[in-house]
């Protein structure tokens, strides 16, 4: 439990949960709007997924200058990122920065996990109580959680009998990790993985990946970010902001090549002949970073281009890890390209051919279990992994984790956990009917992690401020979103996933990685830029959808 002040029935106008990129500009916009606010936050500092997720080689798969706040001309000016991907300590910094240049530290009480916010119809007024026994009224409640910030305890048996240290990558040990001179696992092969493993690599004496499921990978080319280049881009920051709020990209950014090129280069992978195919995966090989998924228009749809396209990936892979075995493990094969979260690394596949690293696939000799000393593997193996130290890469409870776990209840006494027993339902992913004045920010049924977050984040947030100024014009005291907004855009973002490939991968978007957990898939596809223009759409025909009361 936390110590210092604590609310003891404190109102504010608001209540906001996370001091991430979301809670710290939700706060900021409510300040400058003259309303109180409390932020409560888990961690001992501001930076949400950024102040847990400290594992080495943590760094952002979007472009620094594209994963940043946009919203102050003055702040994008005087902060100068250094590298085209920035490394957690760099986004960490900034996200104190921001912090501390707004004011907005005074706010967020922090050691405070929400346990609980319920909603009393008679007053239109929210009651949230913390782990630290704080307890606060407002009529609005902001869940500005995460997408991914409830790790995930895999069940694999014996995982308790481990003697040495066992590390979540998103749960990373603030004081650093020396792993030199050991035998170190690594579990998973995600994101956090594939970037962990190269850094770990350099320092352990052995290490080994147990992967039960290749991840497709493209090379990040990250580089330092050259001043001049950088003074000339800022010339152009808002030119650039609207691309990533409007384009195709999901506002992820790919800074060397937009705005100029921003359209797939192929309409179709199946059109041009061997060697034009090659010479533009190349291209965009070459350029690094997620954009590789844009190289042709139909990459996403057609399982047939989508192969191509994934054959590309797979000859990169065996040109670079130099034992034929440990190529053909790591090439994914069971599900198209970009169904399951691309990755994006620096020298993931080349880590490979280092004499301390060993590939063991899962699929072969699956673990058997966990021991005091190491990892027993099954099937054909029946061998034991001596082991010093064991780092879980193993992902996250997805989009409604952190929702999940707080007792949230809405009108009736209804709780949020029942109402999303068979999956998330929101409308817009932005508010959940029957739960009044709660907003959700990149919340499941939004373009969320399918984007640029910070993108995601500032257009929810701006969109509670306009819908509280629309409340306020109204003389309303409550906004809902309409049960029947929601069943519409629930089936509007089903239908969307279901005509692109996404669906077919047992991915965290459908909820897939967590036992027991409804398949729906969560995010919208259509990308920020539609999703934008449709939410436009609704607050100009008087906020379709919802009830000002
Ligand atoms: O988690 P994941 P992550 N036995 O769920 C494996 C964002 N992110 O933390 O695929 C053995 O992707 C599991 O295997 P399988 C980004 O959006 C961003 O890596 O289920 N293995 C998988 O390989 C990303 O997508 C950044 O078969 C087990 C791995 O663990 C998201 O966070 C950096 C297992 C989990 O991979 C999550 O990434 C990092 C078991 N029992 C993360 N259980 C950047 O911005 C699970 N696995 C760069």
């Amino acid at each position: 439990m936390a110590e210092g002040t604590k609310d003891e029935g404190t109102r504010f106008d608001a209540i906001v949960v996370g001091a991430g990129f979301a809670g710290l500009y939700m706060s900021h916009r409510l300040r400058e709007a003259g309303k109180t606010c409390r932020v409560y936050e888990a961690g001992t500092d501001v930076g949400g997924t950024w102040y847990w997720n400290r594992y080495p080689g943590a760094r952002c798969d979007a472009e620094s200058l594209a994963y940043s706040f946009s919203f102050s001309p003055a702040l994008e000016d005087e902060w100068e990122w250094s590298e085209r991907y920035a490394t957690q300590p760099e986004i960490l910094r900034y996200l104190g920065h921001v912090a501390d240049r707004f004011d907005l530290r005074r706010d967020i009480r922090f050691e405070r996990r929400v346990e609980r916010a319920v909603y009393d119809e008679a007053a239109c007024e929210w009651t949230v109580t913390t782990d630290g026994g704080d307890v606060a009224r407002a009529p609005v409640v902001v869940m500005a959680t995460g997408c991914l910030s409830v790790p995930l305890v895999p069940e694999i048996p014996g995982l308790a009998d481990f003697e040495g240290p066992k590390f979540y990558t998103g749960a990373w040990p603030h004081e650093g990790v020396d792993f030199a001179g050991r035998r170190v696992g690594v579990i998973g092969t995600g994101s956090s993985a594939i970037q962990a493993i190269p850094v770990i690599a350099a320092q352990a004496a052995a290490l080994t990946v147990f992967q039960r499921t290749p991840n497709f990978s493209v090379p990040a080319h990250n580089h330092a970010l050259d001043p001049d280049w950088l003074a000339d881009f800022k010339k152009h920051y808002r030119e650039h902001r609207r691309f990533h709020r409007l384009g195709l990209a999901s506002g992820f950014g790919d800074l060397e090549i937009e705005p100029k090129e921003f359209e797939p280069l192929m309409n179709s992978a199946l059109e041009p002949d061997d060697e034009t195919f090659d010479a533009i995966c190349e291209q965009f090989w070459q350029t690094g970073g997620a954009i590789f998924l844009r190289v042709a228009q139909d990459m996403m749809t057609d399982e047939k281009a989508n192969a191509r396209v994934a054959d590309f990936v797979h000859r990169k892979i065996r040109e670079t890890v130099k034992d034929p075995e440990t190529a053909e493990a790591l090439c994914p094969r069971s599900y198209p390209m970009g169904t399951k979260r691309l990755c994006v690394d620096t020298d993931y596949y080349a880590t490979f051919n280092r004499e301390n690293v060993r590939l063991v696939d899962l699929q072969k000799s699956p673990i058997d279990r966990i021991t005091a000393t190491g990892v027993r593997l099954g099937g054909d193996a029946d061998e034991e992994i001596e082991l010093d130290s064991l780092v879980l890469a193993t992902g996250f409870d997805a989009m409604t984790g952190a929702l999940s776990k707080i007792d949230v209840r809405g009108v009736g006494g209804g709780t949020l956990a029942d109402k999303w027993a068979a999956g998330p339902r929101a409308y817009l992913g932005f508010m959940v009917s029957d739960f009044p004045n709660l907003f959700t920010i990149t919340g499941p049924g939004s373009p969320s992690v399918l984007s640029n977050m910070v993108t995601s984040i500032e257009q929810h947030v701006d969109l509670v401020m306009d819908c509280l100024a629309e409340m306020e014009a109204r003389g309303a005291r409550t906004v809902a979103a309409d049960g029947e907004a929601e069943e519409g855009w629930v089936a509007h973002v089903n239908e969307a996933a279901s005509a692109t490939l996404m669906p077919k991968a047992g991915s965290w978007y459908l909820g897939a990685n967590v036992p027991g957990k409804p398949r729906v898939f969560m995010p919208y596809v259509a990308g920020v830029g539609i999703y934008r223009q449709i939410c436009e759409g609704i607050v100009e025909d008087g906020w379709r959808g919802f009830s000002f009361a």
